[in-house]
């Protein structure tokens, strides 16, 4: 049952009064390492561009009391972090203590190889868990990490380790991104546990002030999906305050003050503090007396007591939870805690002056030189400091753990009909996948958002099975109601069904595709969608690739090719975003046989190891590994009759291959991705008499080729002279004269920059625009990729005798 609690003045007190003062020094310390990190990018560090690099003082300092509490008391080996981007600062400060983070990252924070504004996972060389950066993403990613914890132990791997608590540090105006609540109705759904939400109530955002009551609007949200509330509003300063006589006064008067108000006052200080409660409360004595009692100073530090600036409540707060119900924290902070900036709702960017910074380094009795010193102005003895944070359980935690890789076969069977879809040869694919005892098989996880049966999953899940945390049986079985699908839950299933939301797909793809290295069990994830809904989620892709998280993610149906479906599920720029996303090899198949090959390649490539060097065999990285995107078509269409051989298995994992190879004197090549092959087929034969020595080149990955040409120009620049890539290889006899058309289900640009890898002239098709429905005949022929267009593109650009069998195009 979910449940709220504020922490007041009746927290159980958790913490001994040696590692109080432990705490408060380390806190101490952090604020001010994150800030004097800030400060020597911008002012000591030469920057031949003069500009300030910034790097959220404010937003870091906000942070700093509830990190210290965290990562030097109460986060436990196994637990992992996402830390609000902004409080990297603090973050690497908190590595830098704990030994993990150089001097030399931080004095080129934000610099070029130095710690990163953002924690990333891939190049942060500290032990960050989750890459954050684009607000929201990296906490919906602790939720589908819970959850894939679960998964995994529920398939009996890790069982021996302590399960962890998957946490996220969280701005509260981050929880304007609309994919946290996604995330949070998924969880619900899936029986979300061990996950805490920090909120960091500071009630600021980048522009400005935070509406009132907000606080009240999560609580209610986090209740209706089952989390626990834990509310830490004022510390311990306040509370002893309001149970002197007038506290309840003073209490009254902070819950009824605007956001504005108070964030204003902090900002200005005692001074302002006691005009503006003296005037608010006039003709009060018993109120007025408890303010009267304190100075500027002792009153400012009063009314800036909340409950997130306070180490004990915190430490309390966190280790009374001794149950695995999600928990939502609202800690009440304030921005700029304990800065000059504090409260100004101009701080976000905000930066120190020198003269501020030298005060504060005054105020913490930092001598100037000694300010990168771990233990330099604090009250406690560097003995009993460095004991302590040699003891620190978190820091007790192995970084850098990889599960080994899982074999995967070089060849999957499938069998092949003669007019096939490559959507239908997944699923004949999979299915067969299913029927194998091998571990791979075991350790794939397929995942889909409410679109499993449509992109031709169901036989998998027929044979493997829903995930839940509980079995539950599928009624219509049981009642005997004929169905294609078994829709059967169990805790062993191997297939995540998840609502329609594109972001939760890719976040949780990106949770099980780090499950190598979060949860140390390699998983094999699939996930499937409608290949236009990519855009949907694409930040959340980004990050996932960003972030090193290894998945295959399968596309279907895609292009106008969908047709007569709907206009509007057309997608266009998706070859384009499959070459140009980091860490994502893209694929688009024509036929089964590719598909098999492409699919054994994936299992293996997802599971390469990054921090591998790249090879220089055809330049694409593949020792480097990464994620895989197939883009697949519902088209049925004639397959070849042919053997797979090692060479054209090669070929088509290196992104082309000829179907037809072009003659000595050929005047027309034509290149071709995907669903098109029959028009591409159909064209060059309608071409052969009129044109010599026609060539027909079959595009398996314009993602791979396109990289590795690059790849191998730039080595060449650089002086290996002998790089070949692929693409130049198949090209290289083709006649200068010759000219070559591209035609593809997807933007012309995909395929266009063929012609410069050996200056032939190209045209190429594809599709520019889209939303009109019809035949798959009649789209092609309206969008220009059919037969007849690619024989009158080669036309106008391969002068010759007229092509007999040219017809006029359609206006
Ligand atoms: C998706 C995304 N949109 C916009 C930004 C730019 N941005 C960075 S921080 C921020 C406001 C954050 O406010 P809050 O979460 O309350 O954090 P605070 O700085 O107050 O701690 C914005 C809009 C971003 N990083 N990511
Ligand atoms: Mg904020």
């Amino acid at each position: 049952m979910a449940n709220t609690s504020v922490i007041g003045r009746s927290a159980q007190a958790s913490l001994s009064s040696r590692d109080l003062d432990a705490l408060s020094a380390l806190e101490k310390k952090v604020l001010w390492l994150a800030t004097w990190t800030i400060h020597h990018a911008n002012y000591i560090r030469e920057n031949s561009e003069g500009l300030k690099v910034g790097g959220h003082q404010a937003s870091s300092a906000s942070l700093a009391t509830i990190m210290t509490a965290l990562y030097f008391k109460s986060l436990r080996p196994q637990d992992r972090v996402a830390v609000k981007p902004h409080a990297s600062p603090i973050f690497h400060a908190i590595q830098y203590l704990l030994g993990r983070q150089t001097l030399e990252k931080l004095e080129l924070f934000r610099g070029y190889k130095g710690a990163q504004s953002y924690p990333s996972r891939s190049k942060d060389t500290d032990d960050v868990d989750f890459s954050t950066g684009s607000v929201g993403l990296g906490v919906a990613q602790t939720l589908f990490s819970s959850l894939v914890q679960d998964y995994v132990r529920a398939h009996g791997w890790g069982t021996d380790k302590p399960e962890g608590r998957m946490i996220a540090l969280v701005g509260d105006a981050e929880l304007d991104e609309g994919n946290i609540f996604e995330a949070m109705l998924e969880g619900w759904k899936q029986g979300l546990r061990n996950c805490w939400w920090i909120i960091d109530y500071n009630r600021q955002s980048l522009d400005a002030v935070i509406r009132e009551g907000l606080w009240a609007r999560y609580e209610a949200l986090f209740r209706a999906f089952g989390w626990d509330v834990v509310i830490l509003k004022y510390g311990a300063l306040l509370e002893a305050a309001f149970a002197e006589p007038g506290g309840d006064s003073l209490r009254e008067w902070i819950d009824q003050c605007p956001n504005q108000l108070y964030s204003a006052l902090v900002f200005q200080g005692g001074a302002a503090w006691r005009k503006r409660l003296l005037h608010d409360f006039v003709g009060q004595g018993a109120v007025c007396r408890l303010i009267e009692q304190r100075s500027d100073d002792e009153l400012a530090r009063l009314m800036t007591n909340l409950g997130g600036h306070d180490l004990a409540s915190l430490c309390d707060a966190f280790s009374a939870i001794d149950h695995d119900r999600p928990t939502c924290f609202i800690c009440y902070t304030i921005k700029g805690f304990g800065l000059p900036l504090a409260g100004h709702k101009d701080n976000h960017a905000g930066l120190m002056t020198p003269a501020q910074v030298e005060r504060l380094r005054a105020a913490m009795d930092i001598r100037p030189g000694y300010e990168w010193d771990r233990f330099e102005g604090l009250a406690i003895d560097s003995t009993t400091l460095h004991a302590f944070l040699e003891a620190v359980p978190f820091a007790q935690r192995q970084s850098g753990r990889k599960a080994h890789t899982v074999a995967v076969p070089d060849h999957l069977h499938v069998p092949i009909q003669s007019v096939m879809s490559t959507q239908a040869g997944f699923g004949a694919l999979l299915n067969e996948i299913g029927r194998d005892k091998a571990d791979y098989a075991a350790r794939i996880v397929t995942t889909s958002p409410d679109v499993t049966v449509s992109t031709n999953l169901g036989a998998w899940v027929n044979r493997r099975g829903l995930f839940a945390h509980q079995a539950l049986a599928d009624t219509f079985k049981s009642e005997r109601i004929p169905s294609t699908f078994s829709w059967e839950f169990s805790p062993r299933g191997q297939h995540i069904e998840l609502g329609i939301a594109e972001m939760n797909l890719f976040i949780l793809l990106s949770a099980l595709g780090l499950s190598y290295t979060i949860h140390d069990e390699r998983l094999l994830p699939i996930g499937t969608l409608y290949d236009p809904f990519i855009c949907r989620g694409l930040d959340a892709l980004n990050y996932a690739c960003y972030q090193n998280a290894r998945f295959i993610l399968v596309a279907t149906p895609s292009g106008i090719t969908l047709a007569p479906e709907g206009g509007a599920h057309q997608s266009i720029s998706t070859p384009l975003i499959g070459m140009a996303q980091d860490g994502l090899a893209a694929f688009e198949p024509a036929f089964v046989d590719e598909l098999a090959a492409i699919m054994s390649f994936a299992l293996s490539y997802i599971q390469r190891d990054s921090d591998s060097e790249p090879s220089e065999r055809n330049w694409p990285r593949d020792e480097t590994g990464g994620s895989v995107y197939l883009r697949l078509s519902t088209r049925p269409i004639e397959q070849p009759q042919r053997q797979m051989t090692p060479d054209l298995h090669q070929a088509v994992i290196d992104g082309a291959y000829w179907m037809r190879r072009p003659g000595p004197n050929a005047q027309v090549v034509v290149a071709y991705t995907g669903a098109v092959a029959p028009e591409a087929i159909q064209a060059v034969g309608l071409m052969a008499e009129d044109r010599r020595d026609i060539g027909l080149l079959a595009v398996t990955s314009a993602d791979r080729l396109n990289a590795g040409w690059t790849a191998a120009m730039r080595a060449r620049e650089r002086g290996l002279a002998d790089a070949r890539s692929h693409v130049e290889q198949l090209l290289a006899n083709v006649p200068p004269h010759c000219a070559i058309v591209t035609v593809l289900d997807g933007h012309p640009a995909t395929l266009g920059w063929l012609g410069a890898v050996n200056g032939h002239r190209t045209r190429a098709l594809g599709v520019e625009h889209f939303g009109q429905t019809g035949s798959i005949a009649d789209l092609y022929r309206h969008y220009g990729i059919d037969s007849n267009s690619i024989v009158a593109a080669a036309q106008a650009i391969a002068p010759g005798r007229p092509v007999r069998f040219l017809r006029a195009l359609a206006p």
